[in-house]
């Protein structure tokens, strides 16, 4: 008995095809793919399968992704190989592929890897527009830096977009919400010209004691979308800039805060949410210390709204701990208690045991995993909440 209990008639959908596991971006890389292996062994082990819809969705076709990409890109993406790639390459330079950090590597596969996430979101997105499911999840997709023509941050294809456009078919506003600990850019410019896409984004900013701002560098308060009256995106983004370190209670009650008032204002017909685990504590990339149950609280919050949502991945980069936030949030979904202990029969179960792995429990303590002071202080976010609140009297309907 794992505690299962299902008292909210919610029809949630999983849509995941395994085969996205088995890719590699490099050995040292921080995303890994092989975080959704444990992802899914955890959701397993605690039975989660029988209470939602499962789906292994095919992989997206070229014309599928030319929905947003432009084709000459998408040529290049299905024909690189690390064989083939010429670094000195204009194109490769050009396309995102260059650059001495490395973010976007070509690697074996990469093709069939972003096809098969966008196919998952897609999946997702049809589930919604079809009825069949109330919450659709797709943990392997959610990436939220790739722009039309350009790869970024580890991401390639931007399967967020693509789900989204799906759902404008039949949905007259769409709200995009983003917790994953960097700005979700590529998302909010893609619908910078429209007001039938509003993007609020939760994310790390500011600049570093090198000189270096934190990836991608963009998102500040005032960034609230192109400010002409005459371009109908005019105030359809909101950014929450947040310093190093922020706690569970100050994380949830701002996301309370801004969500609910953006969704009362804007009344979207559905929500996609980008639910990046490298807003927990301890996340090797991340900044922030919260817990499994505070990131969990936020899609909580979002579920209350009661309107159909596609929850998706993102960052993530302590694998353990990113498993065990999208298991409890996959729970969430279904309205599920799950137990601290995990079940003692799952397959790589030493990665979540000793100390130091979190003791074999679902819901470890992080902050004994702290590395960053928090540096915000309650009356600064009270501040970013009142300057929140005013660029919203700018979206107009
Ligand atoms: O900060 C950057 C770009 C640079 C990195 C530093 N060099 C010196 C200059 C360029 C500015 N990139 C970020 C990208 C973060 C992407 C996050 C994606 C998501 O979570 O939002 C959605 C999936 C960054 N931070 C850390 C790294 N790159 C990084 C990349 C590596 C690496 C270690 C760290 C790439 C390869 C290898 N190690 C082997
Ligand atoms: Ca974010
Ligand atoms: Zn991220």
């Amino acid at each position: 008995d794992y505690g299962l209990e299902r008292p909210q008639g919610y029809n949630v959908s999983f849509h995941y095809n395994p085969h996205v596991e088995y890719h590699h971006f490099g050995s040292s890389h921080p995303m890994k793919p092989w975080r959704l292996t444990l992802t899914k062994q955890l959701v397993l082990s605690y039975g989660l399968e029988y209470t939602m819809d499962l789906y292994e969705p095919r992989p997206a076709n070229f014309n599928e992704l030319a929905i947003f990409h432009d084709r000459e890109y998408l040529s290049y993406l299905s024909e690189i190989t690390p064989q083939n790639a010429k670094p000195d390459d204009a194109q490769y330079i050009a396309y995102g592929f260059g650059g001495d950090s490395n973010d976007c590597p070509v690697f074996d596969g990469l093709w069939n890897y972003v096809s098969l996430y966008t196919g998952a979101s897609m999946s997702a997105a049809y589930n919604l527009l079809n009825k069949q499911s109330d919450i659709a999840i797709n943990w392997s997709g959610g990436l939220h830096h790739a722009k039309k023509n350009l790869a970024s941050g580890f991401c390639y294809v931007n399967d967020i977009v693509i789900a989204i456009q799906l759902l404008l078919t039949q949905h007259q506003r769409v709200l995009y919400i983003d917790i994953d600990v960097h700005h979700g850019d590529g998302v909010e410019q893609a619908f910078e010209s429209t007001d039938r896409v509003f993007t609020l984004s939760f994310h790390k900013y500011g600049i570093d004691r090198h000189g270096w701002p934190f990836f991608p560098g963009t998102g500040n308060i005032d960034e609230i979308g192109p400010k002409d009256p005459a371009n109908r995106g005019k105030a359809h983004s909101l950014n929450i800039p947040i310093d190093d370190g922020i706690d569970d209670h100050q994380y949830k009650s701002l996301f309370k805060t801004v969500t609910s008032k953006v969704v009362e204002k804007y009344n979207p017909q559905a929500i996609v949410l980008q639910s990046g685990a490298d807003s927990l504590g301890g996340d090797r990339l991340g900044r922030f210390n919260l817990n499994i149950k505070a990131h969990g609280s936020c899609i909580e919050t979002v579920k209350s709204f009661g309107r159909p949502l596609i929850l998706i991945g993102g960052g993530g980069y302590t694998p353990r701990n990113v498993a065990r936030t999208w298991c409890h949030e996959t729970a969430v979904c279904v309205g599920a208690t799950l137990h601290d202990d995990l079940p003692t029969h799952i397959p790589y179960l030493q990665a979540f045991q000793g100390e130091e792995n979190g003791g074999g429990r679902l819901y470890p303590d992080l902050h004994n995993t702290k590395r960053h002071d928090n540096l915000n202080t309650d009356p600064a976010l009270q501040k970013l909440v009142e300057r929140a609140m005013e660029n919203l009297r700018y979206m107009e309907g």
